[in-house]
């Protein structure tokens, strides 16, 4: 029986009407604009750095890949999103998601791959035109891993992609299991930039989301999921303990009227939510001008503690809930694009053994 992502459920093909949106751009890559400081005439992404196309080969050392050991073209040059969350089994799991919902198939007698299984530090998997990474905690990780993801999109000359953060968070004022679309990120003092000491000087970088992909995202909640999908302000931080305001960590100096007053601060200025990467995820992705949004769910409500208490099935329950959302606006735009399933890309391709051992070996990395 057919189905349909507007209402996620078996449809009576000849009477149904869709009631979503085509998520923006879609139809209308070939006719845009591009902001030639990032983007080549195709839309193909081009890095704001002249020193790459000078080297012999670029190794994406946390990724185990580069650009002369692996043809990235053929292995991934037909990713159209890239979707990101904090753990490789949560990342492993969304890929077999991915998987089912857009009806890719793996030939017979093969399974999912990590790409990156040589780096051990991120796991990353290929479903069609779906990347799934994995980019471990706080700003500093997803930030190596952004700069090298980037790069890839550069060398398998990928057009427009599109790119999520699918994570967990605290509320603020919101039910645990809330799902939060940020529209934009804020750091710890409410500034809306990443600010990084680049030889000695603090670099801004804005850390600006695609506001219309947040509102295409919103529009595909169902009205009855049991539980509220919202766009607000997200707050990022560099720590979970102190820099979240909790009482709960090895130090703290501060009472309780003081963590409240600024968690109702930070309330009155618009954030619903906390976490640890949406900053440098805004800003590295505005920054190379791509399209980006970031999709959490609430695990706790800060106003009514500090501990994550859920018991666990509930946890993974509420976890794949921006999981079916980004799903749902992935299957929407291949169904649009009449490409709900694609074969071909995706496998290994060395194109110099050697090189490709040594990439290898230069990744394995044990410490
Ligand atoms: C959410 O959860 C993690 C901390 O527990 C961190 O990666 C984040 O942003
Ligand atoms: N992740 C965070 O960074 N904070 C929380 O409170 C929960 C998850």
């Amino acid at each position: 029986m057919p189905t349909c992502t507007c209402e996620n459920r078996v449809v009576d093909e000849e009477s149904h009407v869709c009631q979503l949106k085509l998520p923006a751009g879609d139809g209308e890559e070939e006719m845009q604009e591009y902001d030639h400081a990032v983007r080549y005439r195709d839309g193909s992404v081009r890095l704001r750095n002249p020193n790459i196309e000078l080297m012999d080969q670029d190794i994406l050392y946390h990724l185990a890949l580069g650009s002369e050991s692996h043809d990235l073209v053929e292995m991934f040059g037909d990713v159209k999103f890239v979707c990101m969350g904090g753990t490789p089994k949560r990342m492993e799991q969304f890929a077999h998601f991915i998987m089912k919902e857009i009806g890719h198939k793996l030939p017979a007698g093969t399974t999912l791959l990590d790409i990156s299984q040589y780096s051990y530090r991120y796991s990353m998997y290929k479903v069609g035109p779906v990347l799934s990474i994995s980019h471990g905690m706080g700003i500093p990780s997803v930030g190596i891993l952004l700069h090298e993801v980037i790069k890839l999109m550069y060398h398998a000359k990928v057009r427009d992609p599109v790119f999520f953060r699918i994570g967990t968070c605290g509320g603020i004022g919101l039910e645990g299991g809330t799902v939060v679309i940020s529209e934009e990120a804020v750091d710890g003092m409410l500034k809306s930039y990443l600010e990084l000491p680049v030889l000695g000087k603090l670099v801004r970088r804005p850390a600006k989301l695609d506001r219309q992909l947040a509102r295409d995202i919103k529009a595909l909640a169902h009205r009855d999921d049991p539980y509220d999908t919202i766009i607000g302000k997200t707050m990022c931080t560099y720590d979970f303990y102190e820099g979240q305001g909790r009482m709960d960590g090895a130090f703290c100096e501060f009472t309780e009227n003081d963590k409240m007053e600024y968690l109702n601060k930070l309330h009155k200025a618009g954030v619903v939510n906390i976490e640890m990467e949406s900053l440098s995820f805004a800003a590295l992705t505005h920054h190379a001008g791509i399209k980006s949004a970031v999709v959490c769910v609430t695990l706790i409500d800060r106003f009514k503690g500090d501990q994550v208490l859920a018991p666990k099935e509930v946890l993974d329950e509420w976890q794949i809930r921006p999981q079916q959302l980004i799903a749902r606006y992935i299957t929407r735009y291949l169904q649009r694009k009449g490409r709900l399933s694609l074969e071909g890309h995706g496998s290994m391709c060395v194109k110099s053994p050697r090189r490709f051992k040594l990439v290898q070996q230069e990744s394995e990395n044990y410490d």
